[in-house]
């Protein structure tokens, strides 16, 4: 009998089914974050990463074009199991010969290009417009600000990032989430904490006021508690982003790392889906802040999955990763990171949901608890094995890694 055949039969003494958990795995898509490949630098500006975000790291090999940005995709996304979409952000703009136009401006020729990558690969695209790491950000701030003419310059750029949006699903037919996110923020002790978020909120208005096809974008709102050098205030925090989601009608979107370190993102996503329709997620590591490092295979990312498993939550759950290490090698990482979100996603899977709440409703929290701990010893690595055979990939991503930072990465200078 085989690994898996043994396995099968233990889950099945659980009450799971191996085949039904595989089967659901099969349709789930993660947005991989195109910004690990080059420590969040984009094309279309020479300032240094800015916006409170940081990458730590000076390892070889870091992709510079497009085309390096685009084969190193190539490669690590042939080492992912499973359905994916590139989440891109607007500074990845393509410019032909020496042509630039600036983000208050951009449009949806200069993403043709990823476009006819994503159709390459047969994937949906997600955007992000960019509101960082611009000239155009004064004094950390940006739609939030108090001078008009930086207001009034990213209220175009998120406008302009709409249509692309809805330029990426028409061309590949995949709905394209849109995750405004702006690092807007004050190093210290803010006179007034109103003004800015009224602001902010206006300029939202004045973005989603532009019509768009909402069966073709999703508009989401992703909120912070601080970034380096935005320690004492951000506009846009977590109450600000929810209630102007919900009043408005958009998606509320959960970055793990945006939180209090002993808040847990593992337990907000059920509050949100009592709420709406749709929620995102941005799958991080933080270690003691908002560190971005690779999501591995931990207690709270397998929390994570499982609630959006056992709340039967899917199809309503955009689920992309967002990190950035350059400490390691890239594409490693981003097959390290979001292989383990599979993984978790496989693991939730491989839970008897129904009986859990079952003893939960039934305050046999004795039961429970021995079979939460018995899952955790269950054979899960031959399960993840027969589904890396099943999708046609190999198990060992290392090797073939290597093998392309030497004969690629390292040649780059
Ligand atoms: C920053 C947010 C945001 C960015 C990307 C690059 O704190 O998490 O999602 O990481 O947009
Ligand atoms: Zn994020």
């Amino acid at each position: 009998m085989s690994r898996y055949d043994e396995a099968k039969k233990i889950y099945a003494q659980l009450g799971v089914d191996t085949e039904a958990a595989l089967n659901k795995l099969k349709d789930v898509t993660v947005s991989v974050h195109c910004w690990q490949g080059d420590d969040v630098t984009g094309f279309d500006s020479k300032e240094s990463l800015s916006g409170g975000i940081q990458t730590t790291g000076n390892y070889p090999g870091k992709a510079t074009t497009p085309d390096e940005l685009m084969a190193d995709i190539d490669m690590a996304f042939s080492l992912i199991p499973g359905k994916k979409k590139l989440n891109l952000h607007a500074s990845y703009a393509i410019f032909e010969d020496g042509e630039f136009t600036d983000r208050d401006a951009i449009e949806p020729k200069h993403f043709k290009k990823w476009v006819d990558f994503a159709k390459s690969h047969n994937m949906g695209i997600d955007f992000n417009p960019t509101y960082f790491s611009h000239p155009m950000v004064k004094d950390n701030l940006t739609l939030s600000s108090p001078d008009e003419q930086v207001r009034k310059f990213w209220v175009n750029h998120g406008i302009q990032c709409l249509k692309i949006s809805e330029y990426f699903a028409n061309e590949t037919g995949v709905p394209c989430v849109m995750n405004i996110w702006i690092p807007d923020g004050y190093k210290d002790i803010p006179a007034d904490r109103l003004a800015p978020r009224a602001r902010f909120k206006k300029s939202l208005d004045e973005i989603l006021s532009t019509p768009y096809d909402k069966s073709k974008v999703y508009v989401t709102l992703e909120s912070k508690v601080f970034g380096i050098g935005l320690e004492s205030y951000t506009v846009g925090s977590a109450e600000f982003c929810l209630s102007y989601s919900t009043q408005k009608g958009i998606t509320p979107l959960m970055d793990n790392g945006h939180y209090h370190p002993t808040e847990l993102v593992s337990d907000k996503i059920s509050s949100l889906l009592v709420f709406n329709e749709k929620i995102a997620l941005h799958v991080t590591r933080a270690v003691r802040w908002d560190s971005d490092h690779v999501v591995i295979y931990d207690d709270e990312t397998r929390e994570i999955a499982k609630e959006i498993v056992f709340h039967d939550a899917l199809d309503r759950v955009f689920i992309a990763t967002d990190y950035f290490d350059a400490s390691i090698n890239r594409l490693s990482a981003w097959v390290t990171g979001v292989r383990n979100v599979k993984k978790a996603l496989l693991n939730a899977l491989l839970m008897p949901a129904e009986k859990m709440k079952e003893l939960q409703n039934n305050n046999d929290f004795t039961t429970l608890m021995y079979l939460q701990e018995e899952i955790k010893t269950a054979p899960f690595g031959d399960i993840w094995a027969e589904y890396l055979v099943r999708e046609g990939i190999e198990r060992d991503y290392l090797s073939q890694i290597k093998d392309y930072e030497k004969e690629v990465l390292v040649k780059r200078v």
